[in-house]
């Protein structure tokens, strides 16, 4: 007989019930020492989940590789189960919560036999903060306690502050069989509860993470005030030793970890700017006394993608992931170590690949196709105080004052590398009118355009048109609000920009404008600045890729806004009629 650490009476009946569903052979608590995650550890390896990485060369590094189709977030197998379908909008799945919970018994009946269930008590946000949430996750898989043991603060300080009646969101997790047929990730927002079961890939079963923190949040942020964003917040130190921050919404894969923690250029060294992390994911938000936008990252490590990383695109992720990280489908070397496309190392002449088979260069499938080691959205856990550019914010319960918000996405023509929105309403239409090309964070197509207002598109737990409604919402000192686009190309199909380190040149134009210090060009879409108020000592860039990253095609511009309409129209009567006369003066102005 194992003790029950906790005296919560509806934590204790919610898992009796769901142990009886799931049949597991037992129950083990979570209390986040070193001992029980030694133990997992040793367990987890045992069986194969993990492969213990080379600790002299990465100490308390392991690996993880997924099912093969299993690699990415399922946004086709991922619903919203309001009560009312309306409610959850038109772009997300909705399923009525009687079926949903039928469903997925169907699936979670019996599914950890044999298993352990584990019992996670986590905090989103640092635990006792006034704006963290804490959530009770109950999980069959070793991978996930030991990751949400990183992105979170979990065990038996979060169960201690829950107490007797404290609210928590119940998270329910089974990898089931792994099958994607047996696939769903199902939000109820009305009963504060989720469940995933049958996929075993971060954004699918971490469910502190996109379940908790955006689909329920946001749906908790609209009931209370306060707002749940796909954002990264990093702060931005000027040589008197002033920090403004800011805060960037982009589509998963397209920045946010690269520009939450990035290196000042050369160039710009001479200025003395520092950069703080404070958040690479997620932020939640909320009007303070002050009238402004304060912001706290309520995760505790970064879940980020491994390819295309290195020391010179992001030396501070590189220094994070040294030690104490788990590394998902990138590439084995035999001294077990790890490799992926894009990364420092020289390619190794041999390894196992993302899918368990035995990889070398060059080696290509039956279509001639290049076989990669690691899968495009290989991913990196490691804990955020590892990063060396890690703000002490990021334990403040209060989190920091936003300057301003970023908006962007990949769009390899027309989004001018900057532009500022003529204000707070005008800035919630150009957040609402985001698109990007999709990346390998999601599954389906890649490189289609698609529209990703704020970057939300696959985590509002709500009504879309709800949540413009809620976004403009009047605040006394609103942070000014930008668009940036770091992927624009020329006609040989080659990035216009650097990007990486060098968006701080873009950065200290925005935060110039924030504090009026300089003028800028007004145009049809917004603010853009003067080609020589960008800093560009040190950079060798023709003068003429700065005249087509600023370009504005009006052509183009009119083509785009029929499919902000088309987009919008699928709103019907929700949309909010500010966002319509946007989209009217807008027209107006381009005409
Ligand atoms: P999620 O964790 O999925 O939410 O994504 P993220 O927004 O944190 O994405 P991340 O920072 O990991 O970016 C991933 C991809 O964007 C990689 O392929 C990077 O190489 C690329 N990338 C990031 N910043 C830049 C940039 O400034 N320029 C260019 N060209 N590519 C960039
Ligand atoms: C994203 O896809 O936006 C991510 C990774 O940040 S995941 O946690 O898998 O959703
Ligand atoms: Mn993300």
């Amino acid at each position: 007989m194992i003790t029950v650490p906790t005296q919560h009476k509806e934590l204790k009946e919610w898992i009796k019930k769901m142990a009886e569903m799931c049949s597991p052979s037992r129950i083990v608590w979570i209390n986040g020492t070193e001992e029980e995650k030694t133990r997992l550890e040793k367990e987890a390896i045992s069986t194969g989940e993990l492969i213990e990485l080379n600790q002299q060369k990465l100490p308390g590094c392991f690996y993880h590789r997924t099912a093969e189709n299993d690699v990415a977030r399922t946004e086709h197998l991922t619903y919203i189960c309001s009560k009312k379908q309306e409610n959850a909008g038109p772009t997300n799945n909705w399923m009525s919560p009687a079926v949903a919970y039928k469903k997925a018994h169907g699936i979670f009946k019996g599914s950890m036999k044999g298993r352990t269930m584990y019992v996670i008590p986590f905090s989103m946000g640092p635990v006792g903060s006034p704006f963290s949430k804490i959530g009770v996750e109950l999980t069959d898989s070793i991978y996930v306690v030991l990751n949400m043991r990183i992105m979170t603060r979990i065990g038996t300080e979060v169960l201690e502050k829950l107490g007797k009646i404290g609210k928590f969101t119940k998270c329910l997790h089974s990898k089931a069989d792994l099958d994607i047929n047996k696939r769903l990730i199902l939000h109820f927002p009305e009963d504060n509860t989720i469940w995933s079961v049958g996929s075993g890939y971060g954004g699918n079963v971490l469910l502190g993470k996109k379940c908790l923190s955006l689909r329920i949040a946001s749906y908790l942020a609209k009931k209370e005030g306060w707002m749940a964003e796909h954002m990264l917040i990093m702060g931005i130190e000027d040589p008197n030793g002033h920090i403004e921050y800011i805060s960037a919404a982009f589509p998963s894969a397209c920045g946010k970890t690269n520009l939450a923690m990035l290196i000042p250029p050369e160039g710009l060294k001479v200025k003395g700017y520092r950069i703080w992390t404070v958040g690479d994911d997620i932020a939640w938000m909320r009007i303070d006394t002050d009238g402004s936008l304060w912001a706290v990252n309520p995760e505790a490590g970064l879940f980020g993608v491994a390819p295309g990383t290195n020391t010179k695109t992001n030396p501070n992720a590189m220094a994070t992931i040294q030690k104490n990280t788990i590394f998902t489908n990138v590439l084995l070397t035999p001294d077990k170590t790890v490799w992926w496309e894009g990364g420092d190392d020289p390619i190794p002449e041999e390894g196992i690949d993302w899918k368990g088979n035995p990889w070398k260069p060059g080696i290509k499938d039956k279509d001639g196709k290049p076989i990669l080691g690691a899968h495009p959205n290989a991913r990196f856990t490691a804990p955020a105080k590892q990063c060396p550019s890690i703000s002490n914010r990021l334990e403040h319960h209060h989190g920091v004052k936003i300057s301003a918000i970023v908006f962007g996405g990949k769009r390899t023509r027309l989004a001018p590398l900057v532009y500022q929105s003529f204000n707070w309403q005008h800035g919630v239409y150009v957040g609402a009118t985001m698109a990007s090309e999709r990346t390998a964070a999601q599954v389906g197509k890649q490189g289609e355009v698609r529209r990703d207002p704020m970057a939300m598109l696959p985590f509002c737990g709500y009504h879309m048109g709800e949540y413009f409604k809620h976004l403009g919402k009047k605040m006394k000192n609103p942070p000014k609000i930008f668009h940036v686009n770091w992927f624009r190309l020329d006609e040989q199909g080659k990035f216009l920009w650097p990007g990486f380190g060098e968006n701080l040149r873009v950065l200290e134009w925005i935060i110039a404008r924030c504090n009026n210090k300089i003028d800028a060009v007004e145009t049809a879409i917004g603010y853009t600045p003067k080609p020589e108020d960008i800093d560009m000592t040190g950079l060798d860039l023709p003068a003429e890729n700065m005249k087509k990253l600023l370009e504005i095609k009006r052509d183009d511009w009119k083509e785009e806004i029929k499919d902000h309409w088309d987009f919008f129209y699928t709103f019907g009567t929700k949309l909010p009629k500010e966002i319509l006369e946007e989209y009217e003066a807008l027209k107006q102005r381009l005409s």
